[in-house]
């Protein structure tokens, strides 16, 4: 089908006429997506088949990776890249007057996530499925991905995400494996032969109904799986209202919860996080059950992982499962459960740290609370024994505690492996934040450096770049992304720097052109792409980005002799609906951005952009475009960042914080190749411990400071005189939480390094390919080769022919 061009011409025109009755000529965009999609599909079937018997048939040990997100993006075109036939379908297109890119952007994103957490998770996949790892990752599928936005007026606009509207070529819907949940009712409990039996009377059932996507491995006929679960109501509906049953019942699968590093506390969550898990667990232990009489050796040959504490029921709900249906002793089923699961935690900001109300989780999950009781009883016995009298700390560590059932402590103890995201944010654990916890378990926790997927961040989203190394140092970093660093030889190479600032050049043209289509603001080409793309949090202070760009455009308006190179500052970012300061700095930036474009002067040497809608899509055009990649957050707060290496594996130099991996990334490129200010993690953790900051001195010490925040509410921004008051009273009344203002200054000079830096292009494109040499390091095979020897204990499947 897909060997050569006419053979896939034929197929395509055969199939597109049959599946739609119509000529090819009379045939729409849509339908030649939709046919190509099944072709596809219909060419990876039998390698999906022969891995998911291969799983079945062998004993290899199998990881199952659950997340209440996975930010997937789009599909085709990298589908079509991992087979390895891109270039045949794109030859056979254009034969047929077909331009593949365009048929490719005609597919809506798969954006069932926020941003790290769920963007990690789908790198992850494709790294297993790409090194041949038996793992597989276990979803909800929302109706409703995070919300589009728009920008009206300067303000963020949210609308419903349609990514189901036209259909889904990829799931293949499952309902023979459909499972059944059950919510709220009472427990009843009995005695059979002297033992304890417990069931669930008047429950209210959900079904869940798989459905399947395939995960396409680089170059390999591996083909692993992501289900995802969708919500539809039980064929037994309780006796109430039908209509309002089935409503409430599809609410469960209906949206993905807004909130990055936020925890939202609603019933509706917790419905969503039971679902996902108890579906996953019932459907992992059926299929186990196929190949194995008992659960007895079920740690050997499962592994499952949860992705932070969202799916951290997986405890409970396993124990209930080894109790209830396989009738296991306490101790034995506790000794399963643990050494299956392990846990990632990614962020330490106390605002997203999950605590759940007795009163809606008793209620809700009858069962599963008296597990988690149980087992806090027992943990807290133990540590009574160990730590007799010492109340405090046993206050401290209990999973329930003061009402609330903690997450993350059942999570720690629950698991055999606990882990953080980049080396500080794992030592901030041990040391600080879980610290109590680390005392008593030090062998569960460890460093798993995050990793993004090479294959979409650089082959997919950068060809050109991809061909200049490739025909640089051959094709082996293909397959073994660390042999990136024999780039290094090459960068005082003028012919390669110069055929490096070619590609930049170009990328930068081509994202010029879609700032342009969208903004109709023209950009100067030439300036330097200055980028910040990430979720609006104050923690990651876009408004120090923003305080220095107010800055510069003083100087300018002020100083005729002051001039800088040419810049373009570029922001994307979605904010939270229910999050007031993001907003308000979304607000920030649009005002900012048509007071710099609109001035004759300084909009010849600097222009503001605000990207709409930031999503994965949009992203695989903006880090190859970019210069300089804006990595600001305060000092201990970003957990690892994942944008920084993408960023870096484009060509990109950081201005960044020591924080999360930007210090990994330091560490790999040395200090002469990134630019790094600020207060240290250590530094900021003793101000938060200790006090002693007080930002109104900046405020009144720093002239520069001084007029810029008091820019945000002078009337500096035309009619918007009471808009940016609260972002005022962040810095000065509430005393500048994040140390906006303790590292402008910093800041400023960092940036000025930078603008000397850039001046000299041959030496900035020397670091530039230095960083590419050194990205290799941050390939999420190289995180998931980790995962698989550190934490999961799993083998590669062998490759089928
Ligand atoms: C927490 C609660 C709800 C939704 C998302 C989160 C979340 C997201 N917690 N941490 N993250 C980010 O995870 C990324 C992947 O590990 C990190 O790179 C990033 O620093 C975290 O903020």
């Amino acid at each position: 089908m897909f060997s050569n061009k006419n053979e896939f011409k034929d197929s395509f025109l055969k199939r597109l006429e049959m599946s739609y009755g119509k000529k090819f000529a009379e045939s729409t965009k849509r339908d030649q997506y939709q046919t190509l999609g099944n072709m596809v599909r219909e060419h990876i079937s039998s390698n999906w088949i022969s891995t998911n018997e291969w799983n079945r048939a062998s004993n290899n040990k199998q990881v199952y990776y659950l997340s209440i997100e996975f930010l997937l993006g789009r599909l085709l075109g990298q589908n079509l890249l991992n087979l390895g036939i891109r270039e045949v379908v794109l030859e056979g297109f254009a034969d047929l007057g077909i331009d593949l890119e365009e048929i490719e952007e005609s597919e809506a994103d798969a954006g069932l996530g926020n941003g790290g957490l769920g963007r990690l998770a789908a790198c992850f996949l494709d790294s297993l499925a790409s090194l041949n790892l038996p793992g597989h990752g276990l979803g909800i599928r929302y109706k409703h991905g995070l919300f589009d936005q728009k920008i009206v007026d300067g303000y963020q606009v949210e609308l419903p995400e349609q990514w189901l509207r036209h259909g889904n070529v990829w799931e293949v819907r499952k309902p023979d494996q459909a499972i059944e949940i059950p919510f709220w009712g009472k427990i009843e409990h009995s005695h059979e032969d002297g033992k304890l039996e417990f069931r669930h009377v008047q429950s209210e059932n959900i079904m869940a109904v798989p459905y399947d996507m395939p995960v396409i491995g680089y170059e390999t006929s591996t083909v692993n799986t992501l289900r995802l679960w969708n919500a539809e109501p039980a064929p037994h509906p309780p006796h109430r209202d039908v209509l309002a049953y089935k409503r409430e019942t599809e609410a469960v699968s209906e949206f993905l919860y807004p909130d990055d590093t936020h925890d939202e506390g609603k019933i509706l969550r917790l419905k969503q996080q039971y679902f996902l898990v108890s579906a996953s667990l019932q459907s992992i232990v059926r299929s186990y059950l196929k190949k194995n009489d008992t659960l007895h050796e079920f740690h050997k040959h499962v592994a499952i992982h949860v992705n932070d504490t969202h799916p951290v029921l997986a405890i409970p709900e396993l124990m209930r499962i080894l109790l209830d249906e396989e009738h296991m002793e306490w101790e034995e089923a506790w000794n399963i459960t643990f050494n299956t699961i392990s846990y990632t935690n990614h962020t330490t900001l106390s605002e997203a740290l999950e605590k759940w109300p007795l009163h809606i989780f008793k209620p809700l999950l009858p069962r599963i609370y008296m597990i988690v009781e149980e087992l806090n009883e027992r943990f807290c016995k133990e540590l009574w024994n160990r730590f007799p009298g010492d109340w405090n700390r046993i206050e401290n560590m209990a999973i329930i505690a003061h009402g609330v059932v903690k997450m993350a402590h059942l999570a720690i103890v629950g698991s055999h492996s606990v882990n953080g995201v980049a080396k500080i944010h794992s030592d901030i654990l041990k040391n600080r934040e879980m610290k109590l916890f680390h005392q008593i378990y030090p062998q569960k926790f460890n460093n798993k450096t995050n990793g993004i997927t090479h294959r979409r961040w650089l082959l997919k989203a950068n060809p050109e770049l991809t061909n200049l190394i490739t025909e640089t140092i051959g094709t082996d970093w293909i397959t073994n992304p660390h042999l990136m660093i024999e780039l290094k030889r090459h960068i005082y190479n003028p012919l390669l720097k110069e055929e490096f600032a070619a590609v930049k050049r170009k990328r930068k043209e081509i994202l010029a052109d879609i700032i342009e289509k969208k903004t109709g603001i023209s950009v100067d080409k030439h300036s330097i792409f200055d980028v910040q793309v990430k979720r609006l949090h104050a923690y990651k202070r876009q408004l120090l980005n923003v305080l220095h760009i107010m800055y510069l455009y003083n100087r300018l308006k002020e100083d005729s002799n002051f001039t800088i190179y040419p810049r373009t500052f570029i922001f994307g970012a979605k904010a939270s609906p229910g999050y007031y300061y993001a907003k308000k700095i979304i607000k920030l930036i649009n005002s900012l951005a048509d007071k710099v474009n609109s001035d004759p002067k300084v909009s010849k040497m600097m222009k503001v952009i605000f990207m709409e809608n930031y999503r994965v899509s949009l992203a695989e055009h903006i880090f190859p475009a970019t210069d300089v990649s804006e990595q600001i957050s305060t000092a201990s707060k970003e957990a690892s960042g994942t944008g920084n290496m993408k960023f870096m594996m484009n060509g990109a130099l950081t201005m960044g914080t020591l924080d999360g991996a930007n210090i990994e990334i330091l560490e790999e490129v040395g200090k002469e190749n990134i630019f790094t200010f600020g207060l240290k993690a250590d530094e900021v953790l003793n101000y938060y411990e200790n006090g002693g900051y007080r930002s109104s001195e900046y405020y009144h010490h720093d002239l520069r400071i001084r007029q810029v925040v008091d820019q945000l509410t002078n009337g500096f921004f035309p009619d918007t005189e009471d808009e940016f008051e609260a972002i005022k009273d962040s810095l000065l009344y509430e005393n500048d939480q994040y140390f906006v203002l303790r590292d402008f200054a910093s800041y400023v000079d960092a940036q000025e390094q930078l603008e000397k830096a850039y001046k000299n292009q041959d030496k900035w494109l020397e670091k530039a390919l230095l960083n590419i040499a050194h990205s290799g390091y941050f390939s999420s095979d190289r995180t998931i080769h980790e995962y698989a020897d550190g934490i999961w204990d799993i083998q590669p499947i062998p490759v089928i022919h």
